[in-house]
């Protein structure tokens, strides 16, 4: 690793502080560094909250570092921001300070910066490198990245199937495939996204709560279900007010009280309307767990970017529904939690597009 590297590795480890507190803001570090040392470090705490920037310099000025600014290296994960939002540009307030020299990760994808920062900090004169550790520096904010650059969601494709790959019983009776380490864990995965998608079927036979109750209570995603007819009953846990619920359906569209109703424009892609929905309303990640229709046209139309497939080795089970199947999947990681075995995958191809409708 050079030195540009072990600092930006720094940086990545700072944002990461703020996971769980920052979307659909990114998460985002920074390091001010003179004569070989650190004399300040930030992170993007909380949304609307001051940024990574802003941290750094003020832990430097406030340890009586004001006068080093001018020959220090300030590194930072994501292009300092050239706009006025809920706090005001961080590429006016290196500029004011007189830090002659930026290191940046990647550039900002989110159309008011993308650039412009950059081009700020040049046109006043500053040395600025960029695109150090960049792809871990993306692979950070994910969700981001995904959300401002394809306008949809970051999507989380999630199912767990038997040894010989079924998903679950035709008929209501439950099917229990994973085990407890492995539920705990798709908890966990429910509190990091900003929502979790099913399709009506999955809802009717499974009558699932879709909430996170094993991990982080305070992080509850929105809960989505695509029923395009309005055909599920409101007794089912899904409506049972313990996190938002948004119906997704063809008649009608109201948005009042817990439960919410947003009407698809009926015509193309089911998925692709999804998507633009979760858009619309700036959720940028979503974790789709069901059933094996929903998940099969996600995956057909190319609109994934991660699955997580949960195997119970040990599990056999005839004449029931098979779970879907990949396309250009990349295996990248696999964890055993005892008899479950976990594969994540990526999707192959780099940019899978949405095509909008309207
Ligand atoms: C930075 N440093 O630490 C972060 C940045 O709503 P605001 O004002 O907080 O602005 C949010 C946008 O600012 C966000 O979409 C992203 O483009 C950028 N985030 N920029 O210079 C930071 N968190
Ligand atoms: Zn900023």
């Amino acid at each position: 690793m050079t030195i540009h590297e072990q600092y930006m590795q720094r940086c990545i480890e700072l944002a990461r502080n703020g996971a769980g507190s920052v979307a659909p803001n990114p998460m985002v570090g920074a390091v001010l560094v003179h004569d070989g040392k650190i004399i300040g470090e930030g992170w993007h705490q909380r949304y609307g909250e001051a940024h990574a920037e802003v941290n750094c310099i003020g832990q430097a000025t406030q340890s009586g570092q004001t006068g080093n600014l001018q020959q220090s290296t300030l590194y930072v994960s994501l292009e300092p921001c050239a706009h006025f939002g809920k706090t005001p540009p961080c590429s006016d307030l290196i500029i004011k300070h007189k830090i002659p020299k930026v290191v940046i990760g990647c550039r900002d994808p989110f159309e008011e910066v993308n650039g412009k920062g950059i081009e700020k900090l040049k046109a006043a004169g500053l040395e600025v490198i960029v695109d150090v550790l960049k792809e871990e520096c993306v692979e950070l904010n994910k969700r981001f990245f995904t959300f401002h650059q394809q306008q949809r969601p970051y999507v989380i494709l999630k199912w767990a199937q038997t040894k010989n790959g079924i998903i679950g019983f035709k008929s209501a009776e439950r099917l229990r495939i994973s085990n407890e380490f492995t539920n705990r864990l798709v908890h966990q995965w429910r509190s990091e996204e900003a929502a979790i998608l099913v399709g009506s079927n999955t809802a009717l036979l499974d009558n699932p709560q879709l909430s996170n109750r094993y991990w982080d209570a305070a992080k509850q995603p929105v809960r989505l279900v695509v029923d395009r007819q309005l055909k599920l009953s409101s007794s089912l846990k899904l409506f049972n007010g313990e996190a938002a619920t948004i119906v997704l359906n063809n008649v009608q569209q109201s948005n009042e009280g817990a439960v919410q109703y947003e009407q698809l424009s009926g015509n193309g892609s089911v998925v692709q309307q999804v998507l633009q929905a979760l858009h619309q309303r700036k959720l940028n990640s979503v974790l789709v767990e069901g059933g094996a229709e929903l998940l099969q046209h996600f995956i057909n139309e190319g609109l994934w970017d991660e699955a997580r497939i949960i195997t119970n080795e040990e599990l056999i089970v005839t004449d029931a529904v098979k779970a879907p199947l990949l396309q250009n999947e990349l295996q990248t990681e696999i964890q055993q939690l005892g008899s479950d075995k976990i594969c994540w995958y990526k999707n192959k191809l780099q940019n899978p597009i949405i095509h909008p409708t309207s």
